[in-house]
């Protein structure tokens, strides 16, 4: 395998889309030693087909906002690979949101939605609309623009949408009423549904639960545990909220949080109500973490700054992409960190997972650590196509069982021979055979 030459042919492909080009780099490292002991991958082209998505939907989403005034914005929707299942994954409403940013996102979705044992195809899909500020009304009304022209290319059986950055209950609540409108079916085309029209119990926890999950299945290969470990945690969205959840059900304590302004630290723990108040900072739709200093006198307000810098024995980065970089790694490890667990997609840079793996610090990539959110939402697919609901203690024992699982096929393709184990390269290897294996069956198409 040539890497450097697959990487040179896909820039000057797609010049500039850095995000996805550094996507597909970090996958392709961990798999040079796989594809020269199988050759039958090279020679069915599976690399050069696999890192391209099948098909990309991109459409004008026109709205009008509560004074009368007309906006348009850009709607996405990338179908990266369905070997496995149908076309699976979310979308993301943030002004950022460009086609690198999707490309990304739904290539590391294939490999992630592979790892969860179930059977789901990647996708990634969302608009560069900015939720901050919006009302109620404005939010429904790009929902319902948004999901006139989304409508006809997804389906059940074809390709399933959730929530991301920026879409959470309400968002999927308005989209689905639309698509239920225009399809004329009430099916579960779309998971994060509400509890009483579809949706699985523990679905809005289950990125932050399985995080912890995850990160209590590397210390525990330790012979470490949750109990009594600080944690720092970026981020105030739905998968820090429920990291925060259960990293205090399991005795660990939390100082940390942040949002595109700064970061709070509270060192008496982020527990008990105000757990509680991050949600109404969330709904607030006002983009800071500020206002949790004046409500709680105990948390220090630290503006334009990333909360990498306070001592922690885990860190969970849950905003947004490359929001660690080489500097902050080091300051973790300097001072004392042991283990790192991406809530987030890809929120470390290629320097910092360089320097987690040197210092052999446990370093489980998003694609392994937040996994359990879209393994939910294949439950809840599960569940809709049974038609019945699985009480909550039947979802969580599943969505533990799958992170186990996520972690074994991390150590069977991850151990290297001083013992360290390599969670970046274990989760690529164990999430690209299973779809690598499968498109040789289905012939080249
Ligand atoms: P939310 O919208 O609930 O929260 C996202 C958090 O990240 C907010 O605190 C947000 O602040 C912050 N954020 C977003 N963009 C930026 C930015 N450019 N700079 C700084 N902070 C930013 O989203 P989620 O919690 O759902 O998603 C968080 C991460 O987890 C993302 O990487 C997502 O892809 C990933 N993920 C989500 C899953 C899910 O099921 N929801 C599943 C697996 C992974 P603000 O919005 O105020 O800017
Ligand atoms: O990045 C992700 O895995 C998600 N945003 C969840 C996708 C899903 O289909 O539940």
């Amino acid at each position: 395998m040539n890497l450097e030459k697959i990487m040179n042919d896909l820039e000057k492909k797609h010049p500039g889309e850095s995000e996805y080009l550094q996507a597909v780099r970090e996958v392709l490292e961990s798999l040079e030693e796989v594809v020269n002991e199988n050759p039958q991958f090279e020679s069915a082209g599976i690399l050069d087909r696999i890192i391209e998505p099948d098909r990309i939907f991109t459409f004008k989403v026109p709205w009008v906002d509560d004074e009368g005034g007309v906006h348009v914005n850009i709607g996405y929707r990338v179908q990266y690979n369905n070997a496995i299942g149908p076309y699976k994954g979310g979308l993301r409403f943030h002004p950022s949101v460009n086609l690198s940013i999707l490309k990304f996102l739904g290539f590391e979705q294939v490999f992630k939605n592979s790892l969860t044992t179930l059977p789901m195809g990647g996708a990634k899909g969302g608009s560069d609309f900015d939720p901050k500020g919006k009302s109620d009304g404005e939010i429904m009304r790009f929902c319902q623009s948004f999901m006139m022209e989304l409508w006809n290319v997804i389906g059940p059986q074809t390709d399933v949408p959730a929530g991301d950055i920026g879409v959470g209950g309400r968002e999927i609540g308005y989209l689905y009423g639309t698509y239920k409108k225009l399809a004329r079916e009430n099916t579960g085309v779309l998971t994060g549904k509400g509890v009483n029209w579809g949706g699985s119990l523990i679905r809005p926890e289950a990125t932050g639960f399985g995080a912890v999950y995850f990160a209590k299945e590397m210390l525990a290969n330790q012979d470490e545990d949750i109990k009594g470990k600080v944690f720092a945690i970026s981020g105030f969205g739905n998968v820090a909220w429920g990291a925060v959840r259960k990293i205090n059900q399991l005795g660990g304590k939390v100082i940390t949080l942040s949002g595109p302004d700064g970061y709070v630290h509270d060192p008496e723990g982020i527990s008990g109500e105000k757990i509680e108040y991050m949600l109404e900072l969330r709904a607030s739709n006002q983009d800071i973490v500020k206002p949790f200093s004046y409500e709680f006198p105990s948390a220090q307000f630290h503006q334009g700054k990333r909360p990498w810098e306070v001592p922690c024995d885990v860190a969970m980065p849950c905003a947004t992409q490359n929001e660690l970089n080489r500097e902050d790694a080091e300051l973790l490890v300097k001072n004392g960190c042991k283990c790192v667990a991406e809530g987030a997609n890809m929120p470390s840079t290629p320097e910092a997972v360089e320097i987690f793996l040197e210092n052999k610090i446990l370093f489980g990539p998003g694609k392994a650590v937040n996994a359990g959110g879209v393994a939910t939402s294949g439950l809840e697919m599960s569940q809709n196509s049974m038609k019945l609901n699985w009480p909550e203690e039947e979802v969580d024992n599943r969505l533990h069982h799958i992170m186990q699982s996520i972690h074994e096929q991390c150590l069977k393709h991850g151990k290297e021979e001083d013992g360290y184990i390599n969670y970046v390269k274990g989760a690529n290897i164990a999430g690209f055979l299973k779809v690598a294996n499968a498109m040789l069956d289905h012939g080249v198409i």
